[in-house]
C-alpha cells in the first residue's frame, strides 16, 4: 500500500511538473466579455476629456481571432492631444516575472469610403505600457493611482489587413515585473492621420509568455533537436539536374556564431548551363508578414502599414569557397519580392563569421500586382562563382529597426511628450537608436551655446532638445530621463 501511494505521489509529481512546464503562457484578456457594459467596466479610457476613444466588442468572425469576441478599438488621433489609450487595472498585483513577452493579436479595421474617396485607417503607432501601483495606494482605481513601469513599446500595425501577432519584449527595459497592477495600450500618430476621421483596430488574444527567442530572430537554429528536425522545417532547392544541396545542423563551436547550433549548407553548383545555384528556404514565423513602409496614396491597391524593418541581417561563414551569396524575400505564392547580392558576382572567400546587413526597401514595387503583405520566407542562395562544390554556414538571421525612444517624462495621468527621440541626438541619419555617451558628448560640445531655429546652427545640431534656443541643464535632464535607452529591435544590437 505504501509503495502504491509512493508510485501515486511520483505520478502526481510528474503530472504537476508537466503542468508547470506547460504554463509557459498565461492568458491576460481574450475579450470574451458578456457585453459592452462588461467590457467598459474593466477597460477604462485614459483621457476621458477628449472623446477621442470608443471601445466595444465585435462578434464579426472576420474580426475575432480567438473565441467568439474581440475588442473593437475606435480612435481619432487627428486632433489634440493626438494620442489615445485604454487601460485595465487588475484586481490584484500580477507576478509576470517568469514571462518575457507580451503578445497581442492585431487587425486593422475595414477601409471606408468617405465622400468621394477611399480612406485607410490612420497610420498610428500602437504602444504598450505596464503599470504598478503608485506608492501610497493599495487599491488603485483611477489612472492617477498608477505608476509607469520602465519602458514603453511601440509597434506599427494599425492598418494590417490580416491578423498579426505583436510580441513586445517585456524582459528588457521594464522594471520589476513581480507587481504589475495594470496594462495600457493605445495609439500615437506615426506619420499621417486623417484629421477629424476615426479609425478602428481590432485586438484579441492577449497573453504573457516565456520565449527564449528574441522576436527579431527569423532563425538562429537553436530550436532544432537534430538534423532531421532542421530538414523538416528548412527546405532546399537547386538548379534542374544539379547535385542536391545538403543541409545539416552544425554544432561545432567554430562553425556556430551564437548559441550552440547553426546550419551547414553543402552545395555543388557544377551545372553551369542550368544556372548553377543552390538555395535554402527559411520560413518566416507567423507568416505572412509585412515588412514594408507603405507610401501614402489613394490609388488602388490602398496602402497598408508594414513593420518598417530597416535591415535584414545574415551571419555567414564560408568554409569552402565556390560561389556568391544572394538573399531573397518570397511571398506566400513563391514570388520573389526583394533580392540582394553580397558583393556582386564575386566569389565569397572562405573566412570567419561575417555579418551581412541588407538594407530593405521602404516601398513595395508599385508595378507588382501581388499583395506586398504576404512575405513567407527568407531564402539564401549560393550561385555562380566557379560553379563547383562549396560549404557555407549560416546563423542568426534577423530583422532590425529603430523603435521609438519615448521620453520618460511621461507620467501617469499626463499625456506623453511628443518627442520620441529625446536624447538620441545622433538619430535621423546620424543616430544609433541608443542614448549613451556619444549623445552626451554631442550635447557637452554645445554646452551653454545659443541656438537658432534655422540654418547651420539649427537647435545647436539637435542638442537643444527642448528647443528653447540654448543648451543647458533642461536638455541634460531630458537626456538623463532616457539614459541608456535602446530602441533597437534586435536585443544583441543593444550593447552599449
Ligand atoms: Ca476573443
Ligand atoms: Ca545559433
Ligand atoms: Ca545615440
Ligand atoms: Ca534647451
Amino acid at each position: 500500500m505504501k509503495i502504491a501511494r509512493g508510485q501515486l505521489t511520483a505520478i502526481l509529481i510528474a503530472v504537476m511538473a508537466l503542468y508547470v512546464g506547460a504554463e509557459a503562457s498565461q492568458v491576460i484578456d481574450n475579450f470574451e466579455y458578456a457585453d459592452d457594459d462588461a467590457l467598459q467596466a474593466v477597460w477604462q479610457v485614459r483621457d476621458d476629456t477628449s472623446a477621442n476613444t470608443a471601445i466595444n466588442l465585435t462578434t464579426d468572425p472576420c474580426y475575432v481571432h480567438d473565441g467568439s469576441k474581440a475588442l473593437n478599438y475606435q480612435y481619432m488621433c487627428g486632433d489634440p492631444p493626438y494620442w489615445t489609450e485604454i487601460f485595465r487595472i487588475f484586481d490584484a498585483n500580477q507576478d509576470w516575472s517568469a514571462y518575457n513577452r507580451f503578445s497581442m493579436w492585431v487587425k486593422g479595421g475595414p477601409q471606408r469610403y468617405i465622400e468621394d474617396r477611399w480612406y485607410q485607417n490612420g497610420l498610428e503607432d500602437i504602444y504598450l505600457v505596464l503599470y504598478t501601483t503608485k506608492p501610497g495606494f493599495t487599491l488603485p482605481i483611477t489612472h492617477d493611482e498608477l505608476s509607469l513601469l520602465g519602458k514603453v513599446w511601440f509597434w506599427r500595425g494599425t492598418d494590417e489587413p490580416n491578423w498579426t501577432l505583436w510580441q513586445a519584449d517585456i524582459s528588457w527595459g521594464f522594471l520589476d515585473l513581480s507587481n504589475v497592477r495594470a496594462i495600457g495600450f493605445g495609439m500615437q500618430p506615426n506619420m499621417y492621420d486623417f484629421e477629424g476621421y476615426w479609425s478602428s483596430c481590432y485586438f484579441d488574444g492577449f497573453e504573457v509568455t516565456h520565449s527564449d527567442v528574441d522576436p527579431s530572430i527569423i532563425n538562429n537554429f537553436e530550436q532544432y533537436a537534430d538534423t532531421n528536425a532542421l530538414r523538416a522545417d528548412v527546405n532546399t532547392g537547386t538548379a534542374p539536374g544539379a547535385v542536391p544541396v545538403t543541409i545539416s545542423l552544425e554544432v561545432n563551436d567554430a562553425n556556430v556564431h551564437s548559441g550552440s547550433k547553426a546550419i551547414m549548407m553543402d552545395y555543388n553548383n557544377t551545372f553551369v548551363e542550368n544556372g548553377g545555384w543552390s538555395r535554402i528556404v527559411l520560413p518566416l514565423p507567423n507568416a505572412p508578414q509585412d515588412w514594408y513602409d507603405h507610401p501614402i496614396t489613394d490609388v488602388r491597391p490602398y496602402p497598408i502599414t508594414g513593420q518598417q524593418y530597416q535591415t535584414l541581417s545574415v551571419w555567414f561563414k564560408v568554409g569552402l569557397a565556390n560561389g556568391y551569396l544572394e538573399a531573397d524575400l518570397k511571398d506566400l505564392n513563391g514570388y520573389i519580392k526583394f533580392t540582394a547580392d553580397y558583393d556582386g558576382n564575386n566569389v565569397v572567400p572562405a573566412g570567419g563569421w561575417t555579418r551581412w546587413d541588407i538594407t530593405l526597401p521602404h516601398e513595395p514595387n508599385q508595378d507588382d500586382p501581388n499583395a506586398t503583405n504576404t512575405l513567407a520566407s527568407v531564402e539564401l542562395l549560393m550561385k555562380g562563382g566557379a560553379y563547383g562544390h562549396g560549404i557555407v554556414y549560416f546563423d542568426d538571421i534577423f530583422v532590425e529597426r529603430c523603435t521609438s525612444i519615448l521620453s520618460q517624462t511621461a507620467t501617469a495621468g499626463q499625456p506623453f511628450t511628443m518627442d520620441p527621440w529625446a536624447g538620441d541626438i545622433n538619430y535621423q541619419n546620424r543616430g544609433d537608436c541608443k542614448v549613451n555617451f556619444t549623445d552626451y558628448a554631442a550635447l557637452a560640445a554645445q554646452w551653454l551655446n545659443p541656438c537658432s531655429d534655422a540654418g547651420g546652427n539649427k537647435w545647436c545640431k539637435q542638442t537643444d532638445l527642448n528647443e528653447d534656443y540654448k543648451v543647458d541643464y533642461s536638455d541634460l535632464a531630458i537626456m538623463a530621463h532616457n539614459w541608456l535607452y535602446c530602441g533597437l529591435y534586435h536585443e544583441a544590437d543593444c550593447g552599449f
